[in-house]
């Protein structure tokens, strides 16, 4: 039997913790045939991101092209998209090819705090990138970059969901994982209609490197198997809650979210 397939455009960590390695074995946990179209190549470890270079945007778009053309892509997301002009050719050519849902996470800046992004590529992904969403999943700090509002009870959660829904992606998922001194991690879907708001238990660990990768990737699989966004975002918290419980150290720095549990 054929699997569902799902299209990460996005970096690799050298770590092993985000990028691109989180998405497939994230696709794999979920039966999903993972393809890749590579944006970069970061040089990282526990301790951060020492430096990146990015792939040629041409090159980019012909991984697209060839797997969309061929094999087909049930679902997209996008990571780590590095420099304006990447995001202005993955918006273009998710035009030309049938990708399915799109889910684009907006990556700005590790776990460590390095920029993952050149600096007007910020402009790029809420101009090009947005339109094109099914869902965009931003934590509170690409949050506060995105839309300059500093998130810090429900009010403004839902406040920021409403901002960013005027960029033009279908639905948005403020990720709460970020908010300081609350005990749960309150994330807040919307569509502009629905305001959905999703809790789950706060786990006490440093080691959180791979989260939103995580958590957008397992989202992309469930719509790559045809389930609907507020059922894909909910079964993704079930699976990045997991993850981050089981995360573990690696290095002298941030450790990775583990993917292992599904081995059980
Ligand atoms: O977690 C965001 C992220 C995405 N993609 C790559 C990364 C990171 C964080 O370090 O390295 C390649």
């Amino acid at each position: 039997m054929t699997p569902p397939t799902a299209l990460t455009i996005a970096g690799s960590d050298s770590g092993g913790g985000a990028g691109i390695q989180a998405d497939l074995r994230t696709f794999f946990a979920h039966g999903v045939h993972g393809l890749v179209a590579l944006t970069a190549v970061t040089v990282q470890n526990s301790l951060g991101v020492q430096g990146f270079t990015e792939i040629p945007a041409d090159v980019v778009t012909a991984q697209i092209k060839a797997v969309a053309s061929d094999m087909g892509v049930n679902a997209a997301k996008t990571g780590m998209l590095a420099t304006a002009e990447i995001i202005r050719a993955v918006a273009k050519t998710l035009d030309e090819v049938e990708a399915g849902p799109l889910v684009v996470d907006p990556v700005a800046a590790s776990m460590t705090g390095h920029a993952l992004l050149r600096e007007d590529a910020l402009e790029a992904i809420r101009t090009e990138l947005f339109p094109r969403a099914t869902l965009i999943t931003p934590n509170l700090d690409e949050v506060g970059l995105l839309t300059g509002i500093s998130v810090s009870d429900a009010a403004s959660q839902r406040s920021a969901a409403e901002a960013l829904l005027e960029f033009g992606s279908q639905w948005v998922l403020v990720k709460g994982g970020h908010m300081q001194g609350t005990a749960e991690c309150v994330d807040l879907l919307s569509d502009g209609r629905e305001f959905i708001s999703l809790s789950g238990p706060r786990y006490e660990t440093e080691n959180t490197h791979g989260g939103g990768d995580t958590m957008a990737s397992a989202i992309t699989s469930s719509l790559a198997k045809g389930a609907s966004v507020p059922d894909a975002v909910a079964a993704g918290k079930k699976f990045i809650e997991r993850c981050v419980a089981e995360a573990y150290p690696l290095g002298a720095g941030v450790g990775p979210v583990s993917p292992f549990w599904v081995l059980d």
